[in-house]
C-alpha cells in the first residue's frame, strides 16, 4: 500500500478486453512504464490507492518498477503538497509531481502519461498545473428503463447506458470505473449519472434507489470522480405524497432537507443535484407563481450543509409556441426568464446556461445570459453527444466549435472571455461569484455500452477534448488532438505513425466546419427530421410548437432578430455586439441568417450571394467528405482492424446522408428562389 515508506504490493490488476481502451491503451503507457515510480501518501486514501495500481499496471507492462520513494525512482508521486491542483518539477531527467490531494497527484500521473518521454527528456522545470474551473461535469441523459421514444439513453448514439440494464442499476460496474479512469486522464471530475428528463422510475434514485447509486459512486470514486443526480422538482408529490412542491411551502423545504440528508448519509461525497424545470414539460416553480430563484434555492438550502451544489439549468423556453406569432422568439427565453433574477441565487446554485440561446445547433450565437447575470455563478454546457452534428455518425470534431465559445469576448476585443465569466472573472462579478470560483463547465455525454464507448471510435476524441478543455479552455483544439492521436493511437513503443498522425488530423481537424457546410447554412439551424433530428428536413419544425422557425419564403430567408424591426433579440447582448448583430453590414456571415432576414440575393461579406453560398457550400462539403474517405483508406492496415471497419462503416453512411444534405437543400433553395446555381451543376 502507498504511504510514507511506499513498497509495491500484489498485482490485483484485472485486463479488460470487452470494450476499447480508447486513449488509454497500456502502449500510452510505455514512457512511464520504462521508468521506475514511487508514491507517497496517505495509505487509507482509495484514489492513492488507484494512483499505485496505476504506477503498477505502466510498469508491469514496460519493464519499469515500482520503488519506495528512497529507491531513486524517476518519477515520484507524493501527494502531501500544498496548493491547488498539481506541481511538476523535472531535475535532470528526475521527475516529482507533488499535490495536496490523492485526485489532483492522479491529475498529475495521467499528465506524465501524456507527456510521454517528454516528461524525462524535456528541460529542466517547475510548474504548477490547476483546473480552469473548479467544477467539470459530465451530464448523462441516461434513463434506467428503456424509454419508449429516447430508448435508454437520450440522445445517446452508443447503445444502452453503462450505468444500467434490465431496469436497474447494472451488477457490473466495472465497466463505470473504466469509464471513470478514462475521465481522470482528462482532469473530470464530476458525473450526473440520470437524464434531466427525469421520469417515474428514475425519480426513485434519489429515494429507495439511494443504496443501488450508492453502488455507481462507489465504481467511480477510486478515480476521483463525484457523483451527481438530476432530480424531479415535483420529487415531494411524487415520491413524497405531499400535496404540493410550492418551494415555499415549509413541508416542501422539510422534505427536501430530509431527502438531502439522506443522500449524504449514504454517499459521503455525494456532489449535488442537477435540475431541469418549468422546460419541455419537467415541474418547475411556475406551477405555484413563483421563479426560478425561489426553485433552485430550495434545493440549494436542502443541500447546503454537506456542501452541495445545484447545477439549475437556464434551458427554459415555451415549447408550444405557435408559429404564426412573430413576437414570440425562442432565443430571447433563456435572458428573459433568467437576467432578471441575477444576485438572487444562493452561492451553492449554479446557473447552467446552453452555449448558444437556442439547442446545441451546429452553428448559433454565444448565449447572452453568459454576458448577463454577473452575480450568479454560470455553468457553460456544451453537448458532447452529437444530436445536432451527425449523431456519430458523421465526424464532427467539436473542439473547434467549444473553444469559439469559450473564447468568446461579450464585450468585445479586450475584455473577458465566456471562459473568464464561468471561471468567475467576468467584468462586475459580486464576491461570492468570484470566490467560488464560477460554475465551471458541463457537457452532455457521448458515452453508452457500444465496445468503442461513442459508437464512431473518432467521437472519442470530443469527450477526450471537452475533459482536455475543462481542465484548460485556452488550450489549441488541434494540439488537444494530437495529444488524443499519440495516446489512443500509440504503438507498443508508445509512438505514432507519421501518417496515421497525419491522416487523423485530415479527417478530424476541419470536420466540424464540414458538417456545417453540407447541413443548415449561415447559422439558421435545425433543418432536421422532427424528433430524432438526424437528416435533412427544411420545413420539418417549420410549423410545429417548438419555436424553431427559419421562415424561408419565395424572397429569402432568416429570422429577423433585430431591434429595429425585428424580435430585439439583439438587445440582450452587451457592445459591441448588440450593435454588430444589429447591422447587416457588420454581422458575421456564418450567423447572418440567425440574426437577419434577407433576400436570397443577399451578399454575404464573403462577396457571394445567400443562394449562391449554400450551393457551394454543400457541393464542397460532399467533396471534403470524399477526401476524408479515401485518407482514411489510405492508412491500409495502419489501424488496429475493428477501429478500420467501423470507421469505413461510418464514413459511408456520412457520404450517403452528406448527399442527401446536399441535394436537399441546394433543391430547396433553388425551388424557393428560382436562382440557377452559376456553375450550372446538378440540381433536382
Ligand atoms: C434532455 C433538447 C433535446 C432533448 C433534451 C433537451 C435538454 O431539446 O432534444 O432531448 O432533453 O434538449 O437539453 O433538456
Amino acid at each position: 500500500m502507498p504511504d510514507e515508506k511506499a513498497s509495491p504490493a500484489p498485482s490485483e490488476i484485472v485486463v479488460e478486453p470487452a470494450w476499447h481502451a480508447a486513449w488509454l491503451p497500456d502502449a500510452a503507457l510505455a514512457a512511464v512504464g520504462r521508468r521506475r515510480v514511487a508514491v507517497v501518501g496517505p495509505a487509507e486514501d482509495d484514489v492513492l490507492v488507484t494512483v499505485f495500481r496505476e504506477a503498477e499496471r505502466a510498469t508491469a507492462a514496460h519493464g519499469g518498477d515500482v520503488v519506495d520513494p528512497d529507491g531513486a525512482p524517476d518519477l515520484l508521486l507524493d501527494a502531501r503538497a500544498g496548493g491547488d491542483g498539481f506541481r511538476l518539477v523535472r531535475d535532470g531527467g528526475r521527475v516529482t509531481v507533488a499535490a495536496a490531494t490523492a485526485t489532483a497527484l492522479l491529475h498529475g500521473w495521467f499528465h506524465v502519461v501524456r507527456l510521454g518521454e517528454a516528461a524525462f527528456t524535456g528541460p529542466d522545470a517547475d510548474e504548477r498545473h490547476a483546473p480552469a474551473f473548479a467544477l467539470r461535469v459530465l451530464d448523462h441523459w441516461d434513463n434506467v428503463d428503456v424509454h419508449p421514444v429516447m430508448g435508454q439513453v437520450e440522445r445517446g448514439y452508443a447503445g444502452g447506458s453503462i450505468f444500467y440494464a434490465d431496469g436497474r442499476v447494472r451488477d457490473d460496474l466495472s465497466r463505470v470505473t473504466a469509464y471513470a479512469r478514462l475521465l481522470a486522464a482528462t482532469g473530470i471530475d464530476r458525473v450526473c449519472i440520470n437524464n434531466v428528463n427525469v421520469h417515474a422510475r428514475e425519480a426513485r434514485l434519489l429515494t429507495d434507489d439511494l443504496p443501488e447509486v450508492a453502488r455507481v459512486a462507489a465504481a467511480l470514486r477510486p478515480y476521483g470522480v463525484r457523483t451527481h443526480l438530476a432530480v424531479s422538482f415535483a420529487a415531494p408529490m411524487t415520491l413524497g405524497g405531499l400535496p404540493t412542491s410550492d418551494p415555499l411551502d415549509d413541508d416542501v423545504r422539510a422534505w427536501w432537507r430530509a431527502a438531502a440528508d439522506q443522500v449524504w448519509a449514504t454517499i459521503p461525497d455525494f456532489g449535488g443535484f442537477v435540475v431541469k424545470a418549468d422546460s419541455e414539460g419537467q415541474p418547475g416553480p411556475f406551477a405555484y407563481g413563483r421563479d426560478h430563484a425561489d426553485g433552485a434555492n430550495l434545493l440549494a438550502d436542502a443541500v447546503a450543509p454537506h456542501g452541495g451544489v445545484v447545477h439549475w439549468r437556464a434551458f427554459v423556453y415555451d415549447h408550444t409556441q405557435d408559429w404564426r406569432d412573430r413576437s414570440t422568439d425562442r432565443a430571447r427565453a433563456a435572458y428573459d426568464h433568467f437576467a432578471p433574477l441575477d444576485g438572487r441565487f444562493a452561492d451553492n446554485v449554479v446557473v447552467q446556461v446552453k452555449h448558444g440561446p437556442i439547442d446545441f445547433q451546429t452553428r448559433e450565437a454565444v448565449s447572452p445570459v453568459l454576458a448577463g447575470m454577473p452575480a450568479t455563478r454560470l455553468a457553460l454546457e456544451l453537448q458532447v453527444t452529437q444530436e445536432y452534428t451527425g449523431q456519430q455518425r458523421h465526424l464532427c470534431y467539436l473542439a473547434p466549435w467549444w473553444s469559439e465559445n469559450l473564447g468568446f469576448r461579450p464585450w468585445g476585443e479586450g475584455g473577458a472571455a465566456v471562459r473568464d465569466v464561468v471561471a468567475g472573472r467576468g467584468p462586475g462579478a459580486s464576491p461570492a461569484v468570484a470566490a467560488t470560483g464560477g460554475g465551471g463547465i458541463a457537457a452532455v455525454s457521448n458515452v453508452g455500452d457500444d465496445v468503442f464507448w461513442t459508437g464512431h471510435p473518432l467521437a472519442q476524441a470530443n469527450l477526450y477534448a471537452f475533459g482536455r478543455l475543462a481542465w484548460d479552455p485556452t488550450l489549441d483544439p488541434a494540439a488537444v488532438l494530437d495529444e488524443w492521436i499519440g495516446l489512443t493511437f500509440a504503438g507498443q513503443d508508445g509512438a505514432v505513425e507519421p501518417r496515421v498522425r497525419e491522416v487523423l488530423h485530415a479527417v478530424l481537424d476541419a470536420s466540424w466546419r464540414t458538417y456545417e457546410s453540407y447541413t443548415a447554412p449561415l447559422g439558421v439551424g435545425f433543418m432536421v427530421r422532427p424528433g430524432h433530428h438526424y437528416g435533412p428536413d427544411v420545413d420539418g419544425y417549420e410549423y410545429t410548437p417548438w419555436g424553431t422557425y427559419h421562415f424561408a419564403d419565395r424572397d429569402g430567408i432568416g429570422v429577423d432578430r433585430t431591434r429595429a424591426n425585428g424580435t430585439g433579440f439583439t438587445g440582450q447582448y452587451p457592445a459591441p455586439w448588440r450593435d454588430v448583430y444589429e447591422d447587416l453590414a457588420t454581422c458575421p456571415d456564418e450567423l447572418l441568417l440567425f440574426f437577419h432576414h434577407v433576400p436570397y440575393t443577399h451578399v454575404l461579406r464573403s462577396g457571394v450571394t445567400v443562394v449562391q453560398h449554400v450551393y457551394d457550400t454543400h457541393f464542397a462539403g460532399v467533396e471534403r467528405v470524399r477526401e476524408a474517405i479515401a485518407a482514411w483508406e489510405s492508412l491500409d492496415g495502419r489501424v488496429p482492424s475493428d477501429v478500420d471497419a467501423r470507421v469505413r462503416e461510418r464514413l459511408a453512411e456520412q457520404l450517403r446522408s452528406a448527399v442527401e444534405w446536399r441535394d436537399q437543400l441546394n433543391t430547396y433553395f433553388f425551388r424557393k428562389s428560382g436562382i440557377p446555381d452559376t456553375h450550372g451543376r446538378t440540381i433536382f
